[in-house]
């Protein structure tokens, strides 16, 4: 369940999303789908907090030693002016203290999910390391709201920056990092944003008028090292191919510029006309072209699963990038 316009309704982000994407790259027949393999959260704790990591598991447990089912969800956190050097002992003040919104809710298996989706990440980014030119990480829940220590918008562990981290952490040099979700992924950015090398390229709904809202406006270029590795593109309401692809192309030429050793998309198909939870205006037709430019970039590359909530289409979209890429 999720906290939308003032309701508690059945959450966008559900189960069916991953089936149906699967379903189409197996009637597309992209090539092998693979299971995942587990990994310990080494990875995880290489870009979040050790305590944030170890928190996720105890959630669902935690929420339940209080007597309760039902959803799991924040509702007070540490804003300005408030004290958040202090963790909280109860379940309530811990959701807060590891969140920045009412998002990134827990039923008894989410954080099986969780891990699954993490796995999947790193079995993905494994087999690029091992010379395929990409993988596609059929990720659910998305990661790229989830930051240092923080949780939201449907995301926990992000895994295209843990996946970023790995790579480094087996010698890529340079690692590029492209989220094309229409929602700034705030998460990466915070990641990364002191770092030069992860660059992180990002388009999205503009934050004046858009969650996340609190990061992703075209003034922010990163800090310290990494001042000059952070490009954030917001775009207006009703944004459609032409104003898309021309932010997009910019982003591209920022990356190919970088010559990373790897790039990482955060692909997530909410820029849909028909998404029930955004305001852009792309169609099908747009995703095998985003899917050939990307190609053309001629890197390793690695496709994490992010957002999409137009049931009917998303994996039509999601799998129009993918298919558009190997003819490109
Ligand atoms: C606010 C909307 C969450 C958007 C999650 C998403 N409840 N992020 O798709 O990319
Ligand atoms: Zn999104």
């Amino acid at each position: 369940m999720e906290l939308i316009s003032g309701a508690i309704m059945p959450g966008f982000e559900k189960p069916a999303r991953a089936e149906i994407i699967k379903a189409r790259v197996e009637s597309e027949k992209l090539g092998p789908i693979l299971p995942s393999a587990e990994h310990d959260l080494g990875a995880a704790k290489r870009v979040h907090a050790e305590d944030f990591i170890d928190f996720l598991p105890a959630v669902w447990p935690m929420w339940a030693a209080e007597g309760r089912s039902g959803t799991a969800m924040p509702f007070s956190w540490p804003t300005r002016g408030l004290r958040d050097d202090v963790r909280p002992r109860h379940i309530d003040g811990l959701l807060g203290f590891y969140s920045f919104d009412a998002g990134a809710n827990f039923v008894a298996g989410t954080w099986s999910a969780i891990k699954s989706s993490y796995d999947v990440a790193l079995s993905a980014a494994e087999l690029v390391k091992a010379g395929e030119r990409a993988a596609f990480a059929l990720c659910r829940p998305p990661g790229h709201h989830a930051g240092r220590a923080f949780m939201g918008g449907y995301c926990f562990i992000n895994n295209a920056a843990v996946a970023a981290q790995w790579f480094r952490d087996q010698g890529a040099a340079k690692v590029a990092l492209l989220d094309i979700d229409y929602h700034h992924g705030n998460g990466t950015q915070q990641i990364f944003y002191e770092r030069s090398d992860v660059l992180v390229v990002n388009l999205h709904g503009d934050p004046m008028v858009e969650y996340p809202f609190f990061l992703g406006h075209a003034d922010e270029n990163g800090a310290g090292e990494g001042e000059g590795f952070n490009h954030n593109y917001p775009l207006p309401f009703g944004t459609a191919w032409e104003g898309w692809s021309e932010a997009f192309e910019d982003g591209c030429a920022k990356v190919a510029a970088y010559a990373p050793d790897v790039l990482l998309v955060s692909l997530g198909v909410d820029t849909f006309e028909k998404d029930p939870i955004s305001q852009f205006k792309l169609v099908s037709g747009d995703y095998p072209k985003i899917g050939r430019r990307i190609a053309k970039l001629g890197l390793p590359t690695l496709f994490v699963m992010e957002g999409g909530y137009a049931v009917d289409e998303v994996g039509v979209n999601a799998v129009g990038v993918l298919t558009g890429f190997e003819e490109g």
